[in-house]
Formats: structure tokens, sequence, C-alpha cells
């Protein structure tokens, strides 16, 4: 199974800061596919809900020191 989560992601500034949160969300088992925006302060998740769960990935952002949010 695959769904999408868009995810609001604040403090980030700079490209390393969104390179990061990259590498954070594609290392979480069920993870597909993951894009984060900088200037738009979002990440784009594509996850396998049977695996993970929309709320796990914004607790793995927060866990590296960003303020996350899921938006739908
Ligand atoms: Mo860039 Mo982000 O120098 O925590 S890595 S601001």
């Amino acid at each position: 199974a695959r769904t999408e989560a868009r995810l609001s992601v604040e403090g980030m500034t700079c490209a390393s800061c969104s390179g990061s949160v990259q590498q954070a969300l594609e290392a979480i088992d069920g993870v597909l596919d993951a894009k984060v925006a900088l200037l738009s302060h979002e990440a784009k998740v594509v996850f396998d809900p049977t695996v993970t769960t929309a709320a796990a990935l914004a607790e793995a952002i927060s866990d590296i020191g960003y303020d996350a949010s899921v938006k739908s």
C-alpha cells in the first residue's frame, strides 16, 4: 500500500537543513519517497501506511530538531 502525507516543517534555514530532514525521512522503514522544500517549509512523503504513520514521520523530524506537523 502507499499513501502520501504533507507535513509542515519549521526551522529549516539552509539547504543542509532540508537535506537532513530528507535523509531522516528516507531512513524510516516504510518511506518510499520524500521531497523536502526549504522555501515552502513543506515535506511531501510517500509511505506504506501498513508500516508507518504520518504522525511517526512528524515525530522523526522533531527528533532531529525541527518543528513538524501533519497538514494532510
Ligand atoms: Mo544550515 Mo540548518 O548552515 O540546522 S544546516 S542552518
